[in-house]
């Protein structure tokens, strides 16, 4: 297994290479590439009407293996027709995620019914009689609608119009696992949900700080802004208990002087524990007030609770705020230094920030810190929650959640002339138990893996066994067709990607920057577009009552557009767009002066007692985090580049917490925690913070506990305390046969163990 020492760089050009010869050429995997679509991937926002692999400052090639991978899997060949007569599901339990993705493009909706060990097609009109036929029966509130954050705008908007007029709140989105925490923090704090700067802001400013993140692997493109900002001479602080590779030195592929001799990213890199964040955080904070460095002037004047905030940081302990975080005062002194010095400061963040029992807590103590030297509300400086899916912010923005903001939830009413319930929808983890309590019997989910995502994964196979129906509309194969089935009917049908839609689509990036994506032509016959299959659920189910919604005409995206363009503060411009063609940013989410849009236009200090991180002995602390080679439950290659590794069934470890132990490099050990136990090779990993160790989500999700932050209902997917012993006798092992690849997809990636 080759390792690299920098991240990006001539493997990923080399890449770009073998992709290309696997889906029938350069000159295809480049057309498909430079279509005008925003790319599928991370919410960098890349593409739309500038072409692809160009990102929202104009420049051009941005490319990443990440959006090859996206791309190549959807120019994948169709999956084999009597691949689901062959293999029964408890065969295709046995299969790894990414022998799941490698049997190519759904193209044909298949049912799996009580009982039966086998999926089977389904004829389009039964699969949508039944859905509409059960939707029907149902009283409203026992159904939830899950989205991912892939669908478009239209399809988000409609989604939530159907749920809402057909009866229920309970709609939400695969933020409640991801950057909740970031949206409730950063509104309890400044007013705003999102990023409060541009892409632009962060290429200039002074320092800019990356917590609990490694971009250099899941956001590569911000590594051309994080590039900039060393060359212009600014500082980039890098806080995470793993030194990842691509954060030290990356190789922007297109830039030939960075290409050719690597590109510094750190320039200082600190390492605390799992969970140590909130106490470094406010250490820093405290080294700042101590040596009179806060702007006092700025804390008293746009920010509430100043003084309780300041009697906070002086009722700290030193020794408290070093042995939790993992942190010695000397570096905590050095990052206080380095940001006092800079006159700018962008504030980006990531899962290992958020995936905690006190994720929004986290977030208010980086907005704490930022407002402490009022770096909120001037240009170059501001928070950035680094986003996941390419439009999960869209899906939040369009009211894909379990509540709306009362100003969207009145003029959706007034527009559409409608009444829609008021009482409070489910969020994903409390539909997970109210399924598992038998209170839900249906469940929808729009794309994405909704078990593979869960947490205790024993638990989310078994609340999704009790509904009567579950929905998937997909364009893959992934382990939750296989393991997330329901008593009744489980179904699958198969939708277009957004480069195969027949009417353009908008897509949301991370700075709230708006992407209209033209679309093209199918690659396969059968899927069908997702808005097309909402309108037409829409159209089954509530046609027939007096409905004032004309599902047919909601099928039209411009339709749909001109009423997001109505009804979501903000989003005026995109009525306009199909004649405009103009992307444009969303109105009031960028803060360049301190005033917030708060009820008092201040923004709000907060206060938090220090989490209790203690150990039991002999535990260590687990995160569970993506390699190089996946996107999310998506697994592309076994191997990870950056960390060095040629499989996922591993657990990485400190040679000091490895020796103490008594074990041996690639010993089969078990990995147990207080919901569940598997088994995996430990493997020596010196650039982890010794008594922490890391493995690969999902394949670990077994193992994380369904605690939630009270506040953001994020599960602590970055925080589970296990014990890891020998493991003993052989593990069992079943491959799918190599020529149910699909064409066009990674073939030899097929055999697994
Ligand atoms: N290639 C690729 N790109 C992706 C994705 C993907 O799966 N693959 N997924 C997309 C999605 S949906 C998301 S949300 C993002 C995720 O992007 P990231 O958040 O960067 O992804 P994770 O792998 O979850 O890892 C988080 C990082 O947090 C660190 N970490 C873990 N615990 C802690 C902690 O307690 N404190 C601190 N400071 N750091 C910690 C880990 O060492 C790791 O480097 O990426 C998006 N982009
Ligand atoms: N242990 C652990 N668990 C985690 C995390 C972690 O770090 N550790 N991360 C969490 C995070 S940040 C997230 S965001 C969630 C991810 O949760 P999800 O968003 O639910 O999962 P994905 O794996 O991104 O979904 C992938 C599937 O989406 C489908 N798909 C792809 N493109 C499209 C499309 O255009 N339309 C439709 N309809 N379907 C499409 C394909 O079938 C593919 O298999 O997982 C969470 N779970
Ligand atoms: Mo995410």
């Amino acid at each position: 297994m080759k390792k690299v020492n920098r991240g990006g760089g001539w493997p990923a050009v080399w890449y770009t290479w073998s992709k290309a010869r696997e889906v029938g050429g350069i000159v295809k995997l480049w057309k498909a590439m430079r279509s005008k679509n925003a790319c599928k991937t991370c919410a960098l926002g890349m593409g739309g009407q500038d072409g692809g692999m160009v990102n929202e400052a104009g420049h051009f090639p941005e490319v990443c293996k990440k959006s090859l991978q996206a791309m190549a899997s959807d120019m994948q060949g169709a999956i084999r027709g009597d691949l689901f007569s062959t293999y029964s599901l408890p065969q295709m339990q046995a299969f790894t995620p990414r022998e799941l993705e490698y049997c190519g493009r759904l193209t044909a909706p298949v049912i799996r019914e009580a009982g039966s060990q086998y999926y089977r097609p389904i004829g389009w009109d039964d699969a949508l009689g039944r859905i509409a036929a059960k939707l029907k029966q149902l009283p409203p509130n026992e159904t939830f609608w899950y989205a991912s954050g892939r669908s478009s705008n239209e399809a988000g908007f409609l989604l939530q119009l159907l749920v809402r007029m057909y009866g229920t709140n309970n709609v939400n989105n695969c933020s409640y696992y991801c950057h909740q925490a970031s949206g409730v923090g950063l509104g309890s704090s400044v007013g705003v949900g999102t990023a409060t700067v541009t892409l632009e802001d962060v290429e200039l400013a002074d320092l800019v700080f990356v917590i609990g993140g490694n971009p250099a692997s899941n956001h590569p493109r911000l590594m051309r802004t994080l590039m900039q900002v060393r060359r212009n001479g600014g500082e980039v602080i890098v806080i995470n208990p793993v030194v990842e590779t691509g954060m030290v030195n990356f190789s922007v592929p297109s830039d030939v002087r960075s290409l050719l001799l690597g590109s510094p990213i750190a320039s200082l890199y600190v390492q605390p524990h799992i969970g140590g964040d909130l106490a470094l955080l406010a250490g820093i904070a405290k080294r700042i007030e101590e040596v009179g460095a806060a702007d006092e002037q700025f804390a008293s004047t746009h920010c509430e609770g100043w003084d309780e905030y300041r009697s906070f940081l002086h009722s700290l302990d030193w020794n408290d705020i070093t042995s939790r975080s993992g942190v010695d005062l000397r570096t905590i002194d050095e990052i206080a230094k380095r940001y006092f010095a800079a006159k700018s400061a962008v504030f980006s963040w990531t899962m290992g920030i958020t995936h905690h029992l006190h994720g929004v807590q986290n977030v208010q103590a980086i907005a704490n810190l930022a407002l402490l030297r009022g770096m909120v509300g001037k240009p170059h400086s501001g928070l950035l929650p680094i986003r996941g899916h390419s439009n999960v912010q869209g899906m939040g923005s369009l009211g894909v959640t379990p509540a709306l903001k009362d100003a969207v939830l009145r003029r959706l009413e007034s527009h559409f002339g409608v009444q829609l319930p008021t009482e409070p929808g489910l969020d994903t983890m409390a539909c997970m138990q109210a399924a598992d309590e038998g209170r839900l019997k249906f469940g929808f989910c729009l794309g994405g893996n909704l078990y593979g995502s869960n947490p205790d994964a024993n638990y989310a196979r078994e609340a999704l066994g009790k509904l009567d129906m579950l929905v998937y509309l997909s364009t893959t194969l992934n382990t939750g067709h296989a393991h997330g089935l329901a008593a009744g009917d489980t179904m699958v049908l198969p939708v277009l990607a957004r480069d195969e839609e027949p009417q353009p689509t908008t897509q949301e990036s991370m700075f709230s920057y708006i992407r209209y994506s033209d679309g093209g032509p199918r690659r396969h016959e059968g899927p069908r577009s997702e808005v097309e299959l909402i309108a037409e659920i829409g159209r089954r189910v509530l046609g027939n009552r007096q409905s004032p919604i004309d599902w047919q005409r909601l099928a039209n995206h411009g339709e749909i557009r001109e009423a997001i363009g109505a009804i979501i503060p903000g989003w005026e411009e995109i009525s306009d767009m199909d004649r405009t063609k103009a992307e444009f940013h969303i109105a009031g989410r960028r803060l360049s002066t301190p005033t917030f849009p708060t009820t008092t236009g201040k923004a709000r200090l907060h206060v938090h007692e220090l989490p209790d991180s203690r150990l039991a002995d002999g535990e260590l602390r687990l995160m569970t985090v993506r390699s190089e080679g996946q996107f999310n439950t998506v697994v592309y290659e076994d191997y990870d580049l950056y960390r060095g590794q040629d499989r996922r069934d591993i657990v990485l470890m400190h040679p000091d917490d490895l020796a103490e132990r008594g074990l041996a490099a690639d010993q089969p050990v078990t990995i147990a925690s207080q919901v569940g136990a598997m088994r995996a090779i430990v493997r020596p990993y010196a650039k982890i913070r010794p008594g922490n160790v890391l493995m690969y989500y999902p394949e670990a999700n077994v193992l994380v506990p369904r605690d939630v932050d009270p506040a953001s209902r994020t599960p602590a997917f970055k925080n589970v305390a296990v014990t890891i012993e020998p493991a003993v006798g052989t593990p069992n092992c079943l491959q799918i046969a190599p020529e149910f690849a699909a064409e066009g997809s990674s073939k030899a990636q097929m055999r697994s163990c």
